[in-house]
């Protein structure tokens, strides 16, 4: 049987941006459109997004048969999702607020098979897909998955080289609207502000220190255009509502009618 799994490691590898959509509508059908779009895989958001479980099992399917890799923005830091997404097929889990080396650790040990971690075992979905005896999938399956860390807190940053150093972690995701409320202490939402371009520069530094993937979300053509400057490769460049909204915007105005 063929492999079907999309080596996200060795495409990051190349130092090549990554740019990806973010998806909120959960929607098989829609998925399988978005993952056909001019970027370079999908990301389902199941914190801020209306995505479960059980509707992200088609999406990741549909993702996968159009040889996008399929990414997860969990819930929460919560030891059952890495697992889960994985096992359905998703090579790489996104972590919301991890703010501590205490809380990256439990990350890793969700998300990784020993020596590791403590990932438990029943990848069916995955299994199949990789074409791969269990054995062979046990071996690889550490680095067929990536599991990025979001820094999004000054909590975050104050514990940045501990979070960084963390074994197994494979990148550092900046979420720069919570940052910037934390760095602001609420007073606002500043993606491209003095401080947090400069409390991102940070972060992608401890990452090529550390030889791991700098991410952040993205969300504009400016925004991206900021972060590729400094240092960041793996990025989600749209939202799903958001595509929809530009294209509908752009149709009106050049009917201007
Ligand atoms: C943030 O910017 O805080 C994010 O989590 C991106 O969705
Ligand atoms: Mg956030």
């Amino acid at each position: 049987m063929p492999a079907a799994h999309f080596d996200l490691r060795a495409r990051l590898a190349t130092g090549e941006p990554f740019l990806f959509s973010w998806m909120s509508i959960p929607s098989g059908a829609l998925a399988a459109q978005v993952a056909r779009l001019p970027l370079d895989g999908v990301c389902l958001d199941m914190q801020h997004g209306m995505i479960g479980f059980s509707d992200a099992v088609p999406m990741i399917a549909a993702i996968n048969a159009a040889g996008k890799p399929a990414l997860v923005r969990s819930l929460w830091n919560d030891a059952a999702i890495p697992g889960q997404a994985f096992d359905a097929g998703a090579v790489c889990v996104i972590a919301p607020m991890v703010n501590s080396r205490a809380q990256a650790e439990a990350l890793v040990r969700a998300a990784k098979y020993p020596p590791l971690g403590a990932r438990s075992w029943g990848g069916y979905t995955a299994l199949q897909a990789s074409g791969l005896a269990p054995g062979d999938y046990l071996r690889e399956a550490n680095r067929m998955t990536m599991v990025f860390a979001m820094v999004e807190t000054v909590e975050a940053l104050e514990n940045l080289e501990e979070i960084a150093a963390t074994p197994g972690l494979d990148g550092l995701f900046v979420g720069p609207s919570d940052l910037s409320i934390t760095l602001s202490k609420g007073a606002g939402i500043d993606k491209t502000g003095k401080a947090t371009l400069a409390a991102m520069e940070k972060v992608s530094a401890a990452a090529r220190r550390h030889g791991l993937v700098a991410g952040a979300f993205g969300g504009s053509a400016d925004v991206i255009k900021a972060y590729l400057k400094i240092g960041f490769t793996f990025i989600a460049a749209a939202v799903d509502v958001d595509l929809l909204q530009a294209g509908a915007e752009k149709l009106r105005q050049s009917l201007q009618v």
